[in-house]
């Protein structure tokens, strides 16, 4: 059995002021190809389909077309998907009783009643069968009403109890989708900028992969680096395109998963992605970072780090006329580590007014004019009234 393993689409992001539709057209096209050429016996997408709970049109639209896309390979490749903590339920829910018509399995909400399970796929192979259980995005509250005689106050609790309830035979191939945050004996997943998690108070949100040790694959979302929790068996698999510029680094890629007779060792590819643009950091002088521009990797997105001591007012312009998606342009000298250091002292709460006056000073070197002290006076007033 080989199937592609893949999440956190994020359709309709925005990365800084780029609308990433394009990019995210261009590599959900690429999957196609990727499973035109591979073909896998199924294809997996464990959660944040879109980047918001309302997604746009446009971002409808996007996911729709790989949708249909994919259902008009033949013979057709069935897909899995489960909703994230991104994803609303109602609206990734719309159609899916059509959608399973063409082997588009969705699964938006854990089992809420007590007569309700997980949905569970059977695919067969030469080995016989493999039970694919989806297991969308879940709180402890969500599920704590089936639990009369728990007490319920973290995620592992919950996430076993609602595996417990479920008919599931180890002797089996099993593979379970879903999208939390795992963690190998205390050893949290490296994470980054894009993944906008919400801190749980004292870690409550982990949930430990001894909980699914039973399976013989776990296809996880959310956490936007791909890699192995354990020995392998429990995997992130990664966004396809790199959503901030901590993911610098990353080799974006589908997981192409293998999963021979029930006992044996399981493989994992990484089929690379390649995006319309890379997402890169440059740092410098003006003059280095200027001459560092080729043709080829102009049109990148940048994030611009500036080092020269003396700053001018064109930096910017210069900059834009070389590299067309500039994300943002850090000043890293003297002067910015200065203030830095300043501003690592103690926080104090500041009036508007003191707050501009000490920007002031920070900027041009001196202090407020009397003039400009009475002006600024009068626009603090300005902007009070207006805000009541
Ligand atoms: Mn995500």
């Amino acid at each position: 059995m080989r199937f592609f393993h893949l999440s956190d689409l994020h359709i309709g992001k925005h990365l800084h002021y780029y609308n990433l539709a394009k990019d995210q057209e261009m590599i959900l096209s690429q999957i196609v190809e990727r499973a035109e050429e591979y073909r896998p016996d199924a294809i997996i997408i464990a959660g944040d389909i879109y980047d918001k709970t309302v997604p746009s049109g446009e971002a409808y639209q996007l996911f729709d077309a790989f949708l249909n896309q994919l259902s008009e390979l033949s013979p057709v490749i069935p897909v899995m998907i489960i909703a994230g903590n991104h994803d609303s339920a109602d609206r990734l829910q719309y159609a899916s009783a059509f959608l399973e018509k063409h082997q588009i399995y969705v699964s938006v909400m854990p089992p809420l009643a007590q007569e309700e399970y997980l949905k569970k796929i059977t695919l067969k192979d030469e080995y016989g069968e493999v039970d694919f259980y989806l297991f969308p995005f879940m709180k402890p509250g969500y599920v704590r009403h089936l639990f009369e005689d728990e007490n319920i106050s973290d995620y592992e609790t919950a996430f076993r109890l609602m595996l417990e309830r479920e008919a599931l035979d180890a002797t089996r191939r099993q593979v379970l989708v879903a999208h939390q945050f795992f963690v190998n004996a205390g050893q949290a997943p490296e994470t980054c900028d894009s993944e906008q998690l919400s801190i749980v108070v004292g870690g409550l949100d982990a949930i430990d992969i001894s909980v699914v040790k039973d399976f013989d694959y776990v296809a996880l979302g959310h956490i936007h680096g791909a890699q192995k929790l354990g020995d392998g068996k429990v995997r992130y698999c990664g966004t396809p395109l790199k959503y901030s510029v901590s993911e610098e680094k990353h080799r974006k890629s589908i997981s192409l998963v293998t999963l021979g007779e029930k006992g044996t060792d399981l493989q994992v590819e990484e089929i690379p992605l390649e995006p319309m643009r890379e997402v890169r950091r440059i740092k410098g002088q003006l003059s280095e970072v200027m001459g560092a521009a080729t043709q080829e990797n102009r049109h990148d997105y940048v994030s611009i780090t500036l080092t020269d001591d003396k700053e001018t007012f064109h930096q910017k312009e210069l900059l834009e006329e070389v590299y067309d998606h500039i994300l943002e342009v850090i000043v890293d000298n003297a002067r910015t580590r200065n203030i830095l250091e300043q501003m690592s002292g103690e926080e104090k709460l500041q009036t508007p007014l003191e707050a501009f006056r000490e920007f002031y000073q920070m900027m041009q070197q001196q202090t407020l004019s009397a003039e400009e002290e009475e002006i600024m006076q009068q626009v603090m007033e300005k902007i009070d009234y207006e805000a009541n």
